[in-house]
């Protein structure tokens, strides 16, 4: 279905930009920021990011727990007396993002973007049951988001747009793997591909151009508007807002700051099929965050003959402030590599 879409999209692509046309670096934001930029008309962009994640060691709001602590902490189903029977050590995610962008006209641009993800958690039994450690992994493709972004404002310093768009659930959200405990155990919501419903998004985003210097913010609110999913929960609203600044060293190199705030709030419902007692990760209270990101990148575009204007861009995201809701692993950080091609 998606590779039609861009076979589509090619075969009906007959405005080809100007090939001498020159790029800048800059002409694109921070590589993990979507929606930054627009295109011109009949313009098609493929891009595919690569992103690696790390979680380590666990929070209760803003303080770090031992795994004693997380083991005796009370549990979503108890009165405050059980505890979990696992302790969560570590996560690693990798994200393939496959995107594609194509003008219909000068202020109208579609995008399309999905992502096959790959997820592995490590956790650690309680000492009564022996202390020993285990992992548990997940892979599947991620849900798909389709959206317009339509330009509200452009002059010679400003360029102004909205984006309006669907995630669309083609996540799983049953995805299984053994456990000490039960064979074939469906996981615990981080471990899931997607949220299981439709949520609509809304996005502002701005630069502001003085050279070599630009200045970027981008305004972003989602919500679930298709009730709980299948398995009877659904994600709060997500809001986050970015602001980026970014130089241009040379025209084909460039490397931005940007400052990040992500809040993520409760989860409504739980998965039957999730016991809380087993461990944080699978506690439908413990979901819901609010954190501080700092990001450092580079962007680079391609002079040479070879690959004329292929972009490569690279962005490290380091949390500096993180209040979870209730007992979560820790991000340490997000690392992201990516690439984009526009004709
Ligand atoms: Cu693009």
């Amino acid at each position: 279905m998606f590779n039609l879409i861009i076979i589509l999209i090619i075969f009906f692509n007959s405005n080809h930009s100007k090939s001498s046309e020159l790029h800048l670096a800059d002409s694109h934001g921070p590589i993990s920021l979507m929606g930054d930029h627009m295109h011109k008309k009949g313009e098609v962009m493929f891009s595919y990011r690569f992103g690696h994640m790390l979680m380590n060691n666990v929070m209760n709001g803003t303080k770090s727990l031992g795994i004693d602590e997380v083991t005796s902490a009370p549990n979503g189903a108890s009165n405050g007396l059980g505890g979990y029977m696992n302790s969560p050590i570590s996560m690693k995610m990798d994200m393939h993002m496959f995107g594609a962008m194509y003008a219909l006209k000068d202020n109208i641009t579609i995008m399309i973007m999905t992502s096959y993800l790959e997820k592995e958690m490590t956790q650690q039994r309680m000492r009564m049951s022996g202390g020993a450690r285990f992992d548990v992994n997940s892979s599947g493709i991620g849900d798909t988001r389709i959206s317009g972004l339509f330009r509200i404002f452009q002059n010679d310093y400003t360029k102004t747009h909205i984006g309006v768009g669907l995630s669309l659930p083609t996540g799983s959200i049953d995805e299984r793997d053994n456990t000490p405990a039960s064979t074939n155990a469906r996981l615990g919501y981080a471990m899931q591909n997607g949220t299981g419903t439709v949520d609509p998004f809304f996005f502002v985003n701005n630069v502001n151009s003085y050279g070599r210097l630009k200045f970027g913010e981008q305004f972003y609110f989602k919500t679930s508007a298709s009730g709980k999913n299948s398995k009877n929960y659904e994600y709060g609203d997500n809001f986050d807002a970015t602001i980026w600044s970014s130089f241009r060293w040379r025209d084909n190199i460039s490397t931005s700051i940007k400052i990040n705030y992500n809040y993520q709030n409760k989860m409504e419902g739980s998965d039957n099929e999730m016991n809380p007692r087993m461990s944080p990760a699978m506690d439908a209270r413990n979901r819901g965050h609010q954190k501080l990101n700092f990001g450092f990148g580079v962007n680079f575009i391609n002079y040479n003959e070879f690959l004329k204007n292929h972009r490569l861009g690279i962005e490290g995201i380091f949390p500096v402030y993180k209040q979870y809701r209730g007992i979560q692993m820790k991000e340490n950080y997000k690392l992201t590599l990516g690439w984009q091609y526009s004709f």
